[in-house]
């Protein structure tokens, strides 16, 4: 659980950071489900003519920028919400992680619908701006916290976040559609703000829907690998009417928790398949750009 201090800094500050909360052990299960991922990938486009190598003794922070130098959009797979599977389902569920949500939203617990594997790749970066500006409004008033676990080392230099402390106080700020998704200007949140957050693999970083954060440009030649996944209390509103999170835990009704990964994709899809006949219901708050 977070002690009083550690929840006393989330809320002035926006923001907490966890060292030492994984271990290998605790990150291995996803590590490999990613590289397997990867290794579908590689023998696809070698097969396909499209790389001339496997790159399969390249380590697990390199063969997937090797792989994407060579063919672009190898990487996107990963870096979609749409993998699914049972070792991120499990990790997702993870004691270390539900503990600490549970002191800040309470015991019933869902994992909410918007996360991201990240294979940040050389070059790449995230776009200045607050979960929420994605979310629409009717979750403006559920606490939405993103724990942002980094697989690798985060550093200035391979793109590590940035948050602006205190921020997450004055509500949605104006985002604007453009490089990258939804970006806050950057007159509305200055550089001076923007405070990089380099953190070890086996921390977790916090931070509110609310919280202006983004990445800092990778300027290796690794991938700047991370997950960054989301919990709320269950029963309030996601600010996503048309995907379904899943319960990862409930205190009061245990048996309400989403049994395995299966049971998950199959609501995500009962879901998709209702939301499809409304596609002119808004899906985001701000107006797109045709
Ligand atoms: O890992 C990153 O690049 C940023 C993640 C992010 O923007 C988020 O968690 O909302």
């Amino acid at each position: 659980m977070l002690n009083d201090s550690q929840i006393a800094a989330f809320k002035e500050e926006g923001y907490l950071i966890i060292e030492n909360l994984f271990t290998a052990d605790d990150l291995r299960p996803v590590k490999d489900e990613f590289s397997a991922v990867v290794e579908v990938q590689a023998q696809q486009l070698y097969q396909d003519g499209r790389v001339n190598s496997l790159y399969e003794n390249e380590s697990f922070e390199r063969r997937l920028a090797k792989i994407a130098a060579a063919a672009p959009e190898a990487a996107s797979a990963l870096q979609t919400r749409a993998h699914k599977d049972e070792g991120l389902f499990q990790f997702m569920k993870h004691p270390k992680i539900l503990d600490r949500v549970e002191s800040l939203v309470g015991p019933d617990i869902l994992c909410h619908p918007s996360y991201n594997i990240h294979p940040r790749l050389p070059g790449g970066y995230t776009s200045p701006h607050q979960d929420a500006g994605y979310y629409l409004p009717d979750g403006d008033e559920t606490l939405i916290l993103a724990c942002l676990i980094p697989l690798v080392d985060t550093t200035i230099e391979n793109g590590c976040i940035w948050v602006a402390p205190r921020r997450h106080k004055e509500g949605v700020l104006r985002h604007l559609w453009g490089e990258g998704g939804l970006n806050i200007p950057l007159e509305d949140v200055s550089e001076a703000e923007r405070q990089p957050l380099p953190t070890k693999v086996g921390s977790m970083v916090m931070f509110s829907s609310m919280t202006p954060h983004g990445s800092r440009v990778n300027h290796t030649d690794t991938i700047r690998w991370s997950m960054d996944l989301r919990y709320q209390a269950l029963g309030k509103p996601t600010g996503r009417w048309y995907v379904p999170g899943f319960v990862a835990r409930s205190r009061s009704n245990p048996e309400l928790e989403t049994p395995n990964c299966q049971a998950w994709v199959t609501e995500v899809e009962r879901v998709d398949r209702n939301a499809s006949r409304y596609p002119e219901w808004p899906r985001y708050r701000w107006p797109q750009t045709p």
